[in-house]
């Protein structure tokens, strides 16, 4: 469950959260392919609450009503035909399951697929799911059946996730229940699944339901894969609840990475202490890990919010992300927003139907859509990384507390610099002879470099300029720009 299944010489996915399937099949076609993405995490595919007050949050899709492929994003048939088209363009999907609970207790009506479903009296016949396929007082023992203490692995595993109602996962009908929705996703022709509020769930449950699945589609990925699995696990230290359960069910969001690198790139760490990150950092192995520097929740506050960069602090963001990309540990994940005012507030829309994502002549995106995966900087950064493939970090620097420079074997060099002067001295880059393109302030563009560029000499070695003042403080290059 560990392995990302990308297509060969990618390595990096982005979340288009809350896009619709029929924008993120173009997305995929005009765009992420070329530009070397390996995937799209999508929203939540499963039916779910209407949500109306507020009006129509995001979060209401992490309320599922059933499993039948119908959200504001599109209905089934959107939804395969976008697998299909990302699969061909070379793209794999990877679904958000929400599968720890079904909607709110206090919530009753119809689902966006029109399934009715009442939380209060545990009923979801588009499942279907009733009272005794739910945890309650015989194994939650707090008085109102919510959670409040962390520190009790029962309580948060068999008690409600804010009084969303709690399935009974230990039962075999409601793991064949979910088994059977991963499964019709498969069929579809995913590549994996991000499974939320997986720390909500007992580890033992999620073996018996990822015990059942089939492996990944034959005509796309070739015989015997098995999804990659990326569980939601909020381990930042602290809790009972340690990452490390869950490993040998796939591996885990981190969420120790984002943190730390927000206090580095907001400079209340040293820059220079990164020449270990990664295991030397108390984090877990590179295998069993999905590393980002924010998410759809702590962007705003909520899932373990606070202290982390978004896209709202570009420049120590798009350096934060460099970094990420340019560094081997673990399986990087690319933030892509909507702009938003409140923490509860849902995508653009018209009329509470999803709005398209306008793409603007420039390569950014308009309409609220912010796209951080088409800032040149990010998708030259994931470039980079595919170009660097599984070369070792070689060549380390570190001049002042807050400037670094390192390569990938001979593949990529990348400085960083956020002190108040500027990088200008001669670095080994690793790279053979040659003139490389900065891929940070430009591209390779018909043998030329459209902004800066770095030459390379006979012994490897460059003088790198790296102004502390210039719109992102850093130089990139790699073998996949030499002019
Ligand atoms: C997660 N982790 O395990 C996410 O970090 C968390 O953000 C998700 O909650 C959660 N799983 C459930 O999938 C989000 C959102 C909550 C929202 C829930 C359900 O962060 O604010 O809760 O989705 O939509 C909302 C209300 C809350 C209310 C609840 C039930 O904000 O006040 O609780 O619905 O009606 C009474
Ligand atoms: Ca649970």
């Amino acid at each position: 469950y560990h392995e990302p299944n990308c297509a060969p010489g990618r390595s990096a996915i982005t979340h288009l959260f809350e896009w619709r399937w029929d924008d993120i099949a173009k997305e995929c076609e005009t765009f992420l392919g070329p530009y070397g993405y390996c995937g799209v995490q999508i929203s939540p595919p499963s039916e779910n609450a209407v949500v109306t007050s507020p009006y129509r949050p995001w979060w209401e899709r992490y309320q599922p009503v059933s499993y039948k492929l119908v959200t504001r994003s599109g209905d089934e048939n959107a939804l395969r035909d976008m697998i299909s088209r990302c699969n061909k363009a070379g793209v794999r999907i990877y679904a958000d399951v929400v599968v720890n609970h079904m909607t709110g207790s206090g919530g009753r009506g119809s689902g966006t697929g029109g399934s009715h479903y009442d939380g209060g009296s545990l009923s979801y016949p588009g499942v279907p799911f009733g009272p005794n396929d739910f945890n309650n007082g015989a194994n939650c023992h707090t008085g109102d059946g919510n959670i409040h203490n962390y520190g009790n692995p029962e309580e948060v595993r068999n008690c409600r996730l804010v009084s969303l109602v709690d399935l009974a996962l230990g039962k075999s009908y409601v793991q064949g229940k979910v088994a059977g929705y991963l499964n019709h996703l498969i069929d579809l022709g995913v590549a994996g699944f991000r499974v939320d509020a997986a720390k909500h769930m007992w580890p033992g449950d999620l073996k018996a339901v990822f015990g059942q699945l089939k492996n990944l589609r034959n005509d796309v990925f070739g015989s015997n894969k098995t999804p990659m699995i990326f569980q939601e696990v909020i381990d930042q230290g602290g809790e009972a609840i340690k990452g490390e359960e869950y490993m040998a069910t796939g591996r885990i969001t981190n969420f120790k990475y984002g943190l730390e690198l927000g206090k580095v790139f907001r400079r209340q760490n040293a820059m220079k202490y990164l020449s270990n990150f990664g295991v030397g950092w108390g984090m877990w192995s590179g295998n069993d890990v999905v590393n980002f520097i924010d998410n759809h929740d702590n962007q705003r506050g909520h899932g373990g919010g606070g202290g982390v960069l978004t896209h709202t602090n570009p420049r120590p963001y798009k350096a934060a992300t460099a970094f990420m990309l340019a560094h081997p540990y673990g399986f990087p994940r690319v933030m892509s927003s909507f702009s938003f005012t409140s923490s509860d507030q849902g995508p653009p829309n018209n009329g509470g139907n999803i709005a398209h994502v306008n793409i603007n002549s420039d390569m950014t995106c308009g309409g609220g859509w912010v796209c951080e995966h088409r800032w040149r900087q990010m998708y030259n950064m994931v470039a980079f990384r595919n170009v660097a493939g599984s070369e070792p970090l070689k060549n380390w620097w570190s001049g002042a507390d807050y400037q670094i420079a390192f390569s990938r074997g001979n593949k990529a060099f990348i400085a960083i610099n956020l002190e108040g002067h500027d990088i200008n001295q001669s670095l080994q880059t690793g790279l053979p002879q040659g003139t490389y393109c900065d891929v940070i302030t430009g591209d390779l563009n018909n043998g030329r470099c459209t902004g800066g560029s770095v030459n390379v000499g006979g012994d490897g070695r460059a003088n790198i300029h790296v102004c502390s003042s210039c719109d992102d403080p850093m130089v990139a290059i790699h073998a996949g720009a030499k002019v």
